[in-house]
């Protein structure tokens, strides 16, 4: 069991629409990002244990703002909006909103990226083209399948492994892979524990 790092206040801050709209880069940030809906609000409440300090959304693609929440005023969790498909002639390229690819290129105070997929569903190429370009930048980041809670551990494992197989030659080195839910809690310890590990 990993120790998990004690949330004792956890505050909005700040959305921002652009890179340049950001406040300060004054405390280090773990962002979220990932396809609209796979639940990147509902991970940072049950991280800091806060019912609506995201706002969870029924409609896709809502949210396009970065959203910043600041943690025991030392760290901040980045709610990025989600990115999305968008059909560019004969290619499918990934979409997603330019701030987002600017924040992650250049915030001076970027931490770690969570890059969350839905572990229900089999390889999406918008998750994979995403990582692909994830990659090429010197991002550290790690992968949350989410909404375990929603089927079999099994299957989970499952997509688990059909995911990594899938991402293993476009990587530099596999990420780390932590497993969630925001309706059992599941994973929340360990991806506390990975943030703490990365602030010492
Ligand atoms: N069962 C289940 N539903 C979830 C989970 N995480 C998110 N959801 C639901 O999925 C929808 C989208 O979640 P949200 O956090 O708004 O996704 P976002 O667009 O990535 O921020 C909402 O209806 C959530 O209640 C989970 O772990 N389990
Ligand atoms: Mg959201």
């Amino acid at each position: 069991m990993v120790a998990a790092v004690k949330i004792t206040s956890a505050t909005f801050l700040t959305s921002a629409p652009t890179l340049d709209a950001c406040p300060p880069a004054a405390l280090p940030e773990f962002a979220f990002i990932g396809r609209s809906n796979v639940g990147k609000s509902s991970l940072i409440n049950l991280l800091t244990l806060r019912r609506n300090l995201a706002k969870v959304s029924e409609t896709p693609g809502k949210t396009q703002l970065i959203n910043f929440f600041s943690i025991n005023d030392r760290w901040a969790l980045v709610d990025l909006p989600g990115y999305g498909f968008a059909k560019v002639s004969k290619n499918q390229r990934a979409d997603f909103n330019e701030a987002v690819a600017d924040y992650l290129e250049a915030r001076e105070s970027l931490r770690h990226t969570f890059v969350l997929i839905d572990s229900r569903l089999p390889p999406q190429k918008i998750d994979v083209a995403f990582l692909e370009w994830l990659a090429e930048t010197d991002a550290d980041f790690s992968l949350v399948f989410t909404k375990a809670d929603k089927q079999s551990s099994s299957k989970t494992q499952a997509n688990v492994a059909r995911f990594k197989r899938e991402v293993i030659d476009t990587l530099p080195r596999m990420a780390d892979v932590f497993v969630s839910s925001a309706e059992t809690k599941l994973g929340r310890n360990e991806i506390l524990g990975h943030i703490g590990r990365l602030l010492d």
